[in-house]
């Protein structure tokens, strides 16, 4: 053995120093300590504010500089987030045909994460857990996979009608699909499909103890999957909604609770669940009662003017407590082998009544106390608000004006009407505020209304009773619009998002792709005005609902609660390995490697399978820091992973290419994080090495 020269030593000596150096920055200890001062830096309390005269000259001339009014400025001041300093609220928004939910902190605007629904998404590792990853396996239809979604309607769990954060639901219109999220975690457990429909649109709803989701359907069509040309449409199609049992201990939807209501072919619209006064019911609106079938083609006028050529349309009320009785009693009937309460079932059992309602409404929103019904017609420039006495007395007292073509009750409109309120053009979605004050958006105005609430609901705005108070505009053409709590028993005010559907001019130009843009809108701390106080581009996709919950409600994990976790079970794994029990071991062809990852090492560190195995992959995060997240990615099997502080994953491949593949940590955790990784060699069958050109040719005839 050759000696080493001292220059030698010196060097080693001098690489061993450095990495020893580095190895402590990174102990436990050092960590805790770097932690401690960041935390104590990112909450500084605040001091009153004394501005002096040398600092408000420079915040004038920065003022100056930027052509920003004093307005700009307090805006600035409503939103500014000092480093570290913490949202008072999230934003639970729709993502659009990106599939996925986006949390966002209010008021700072900033997004929080992304969380993963029905899209596979590879930074969460959702997805991308091997040949048969469950989340794909889920994300089935027939067999086929479609993965995406065009995500509308988050829900938040609700206890006595206000959310308690515990779950979030979201539908998927495309698919008709509800992803169930555990706020826990923040990440998807289950998605399931509607049998009865190919997509949907009112979805998700709670009911106010989140006892149902509920999914409402949207364009017409023959139940289970069903084929039937324009000609059948009256008596062939059909609309539905479906209610879908919570589990809320298992924290899943229970499908063999679930059970689905058959409507007439109108397009059923949005919906919303009663509560208190109105608990128990649900409302849903329609469009299309023309029953138009469109097809230019054949000389019908097109679908935009035979479904608008009514002055009323059908607020559809269900009695969802008649109607779960009704599926108990075993009166349902089995549609694709789903539970559907007939439409004759529906008129019999006085489960479903109609209220008139004008012309191509879109939203239809309960208010705090439940007393009323606010439906909004797109073609119509007023609100119409019903009350749920006259609906409840009118139903009670048979006080019908006709009757639908299938035989469905429609109440007198004088009878169930409280009142009407002219708000301005293109009226869609209301939210409601703390102080007796209702927040519709006009799509065509682009803008949002103000308007005062009255009759007998529990807080009185000084204006008087159903008055337009006040209009912001907005740029452009909003759709959904969200005030903080704003469809509970007890909204806060505060703050309101303008889901804009046009940005136009609003940001630097992104191509012809343009992102939405989410306006926010303060309607408590300036007074009488409502002034917008920030705009965030989401170019990600197009968000239709959100909901706001105060962040406090929330009871996130910081880590897994114990190292070994199985989320996709929500328990302790028996099958996670532990320190000590890493290895490689082999039955036949089956293969099951055992693995931990702890900074900043995989063990083991080599595995050797051959050429066809089929592995069974198990990692263990070690970590109970908090962000201390690994990934573990094998370049070429398509697998990468998300490893959560505590959490167990199991992954299955077969090794169908002989090679060597390094497998890395994906994210950046620790200052030794490119020295995380290792290698699996798969041999190739016949033993034999792969030369490297054959390799070479391998690659590149792919
Ligand atoms: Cu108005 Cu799907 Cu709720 Cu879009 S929907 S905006
Ligand atoms: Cu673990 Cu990077």
């Amino acid at each position: 053995m050759r000696m080493a020269s001292p220059t030698r030593y010196r060097t080693m000596w001098t690489l061993l120093l450095a990495a020893g150096a580095a190895l402590a920055c990174f102990s436990p200890d050092a960590i805790a300590q770097q932690e401690g001062r960041r935390r104590r830096s990112g909450t500084q309390e605040a001091k009153p504010v004394e501005i002096t005269p040398e600092q408000l000259a420079q915040l004038t001339k920065i003022a100056n500089d930027r052509k920003l009014n004093v307005d700009d400025l307090l805006a600035a001041a409503k939103t500014f987030m000092p480093s570290g300093r913490h949202d008072e609220y999230v934003l639970f928004s729709s993502g659009g045909q990106s599939g996925q939910v986006f949390a966002i902190g209010i008021p700072s605007m900033r997004l929080l994460r992304s969380i993963a629904v029905f899209t596979p998404e590879s930074w969460q590792g959702y997805g991308f857990a091997g040949d048969k990853d469950p989340i794909r396996e889920s994300l089935k239809i027939n067999g086929k996979p479609v993965e995406w979604g065009d995500t509308h309607h988050p829900a938040l769990s609700e206890t006595k009608g206000d959310y308690d954060g515990e779950f979030l639901f979201i539908g998927d219109k495309a698919n008709a699909r509800l992803g169930v999220i555990d706020l826990r975690d923040w990440d998807c457990k289950q998605v399931v499909k509607n049998p009865l429909t190919i997509s949907d649109h009112g979805a998700a709803f709670v009911t106010p103890n989140t006892d149902y989701v509920i999914e409402g359907g949207q364009y017409g069509t023959v139940l289970g999957y069903g084929y039937a040309l324009p000609e059948d449409y009256k008596k062939s199609y059909r609309g539905m909604v479906t209610m879908w049992k919570f589990d809320r201990a298992k924290g899943r939807i229970d499908e063999s609770q679930s059970f689905a209501l058959e409507l007439p072919p109108y397009w059923q619209d949005l919906a919303d669940a009663g509560k208190l006064a109105s608990d128990g019911w649900f409302f849903i609106n329609s469009f299309n009662t023309e029953m138009a079938t469109g097809g230019v083609e054949k000389g019908s006028p097109p679908f935009e003017a035979g479904a608008s050529k009514r002055d009323m349309d059908y607020l559809h009320i269900i009695d969802w407590k008649k109607a779960e009785a009704a599926f108990k009693a075993g009166k349902a009937e089995k549609v694709n082998g789903f539970p559907l309460l007939k439409l004759a079932t529906l008129v019999e059992e006085g489960i479903l009544h109609f209220a008139p309602e004008p012309k191509s409404p879109h939203g239809v929103d309960v208010t705090p106390d439940g007393k009323y019904m606010v439906v909004a017609g797109k073609l119509d420039p007023h609100v119409t608000v019903y009350s749920i006495e006259r609906i409840k007395k009118a139903i009670a007292e048979k006080k019908f004006s006709s009757k639908d073509e299938y035989g469905v009750p429609v109440l007198d409109f004088d009878a169930v009407r409280e009142a009407q309120v002219e708000l301005g053009l293109g009226p869609l979605h209301t939210q409601f505020d703390d102080k007796g004050y209702a927040y519709t958006s006009l799509f065509l105005d682009s803008a949002v209304a103000r308007w005062s609430l009255g009759g007998e609901t529990a807080k009185k705005a000084p204006e008087g009773d159903w008055k337009l108070v006040q209009k912001t505009p907005v740029q452009y053409n909003i759709g959904h619009l969200c005030a903080a709590e704003g469809d509970t028993v007890s909204p806060d005010g505060n703050f309101l998002v303008s889901m804009s559907k046009w940005s136009v001019d609003r940001f630097l130009t992104t191509g012809p792709l343009l992102p939405q843009n989410f306006q926010l809108l303060d309607i408590v701390q300036s007074g009488t005005t409502m002034p917008v106080i920030y705009d965030s581009p989401i170019g990600v996709g197009e968000p239709h609902y959100c909901q706001m919950i105060r962040a406090d409600k929330l009871k996130t994990w910081k880590v897994y609660p114990e190292v070994g976790w199985d989320p996709h079970k929500q328990m302790l794994s028996p099958d996670a390995p532990k320190k000590g029990d890493e290895g490689v071991t082999r039955e036949g062809n089956k293969v099951l490697v055992k693995m931990t990852a702890v900074r900043s090492h995989f063990k083991p560190e080599h595995v050797e399978v051959n050429e066809g195995d089929v592995i069974t992959w198990r990692i263990t995060a070690m970590e109970t820091a908090q962000d201390a997240t690994h990934g573990f990615c094998i370049g070429g099997y398509n697998v990468n992973l998300s490893l959560e502080p505590g959490e167990y994953t199991e992954f299955t491949f077969t090794a169908d290419r002989a090679g060597t593949y390094p497998y890395y940590c994906t994210e950046f955790c620790s200052a030794l994080h490119l020295e995380m990784m290792g290698y699996l060699h798969v041999k190739p069958k016949g033993n034999a090495a792969v030369p490297a050109k054959d390799a070479d040719h391998v690659a590149a005839s792919k």
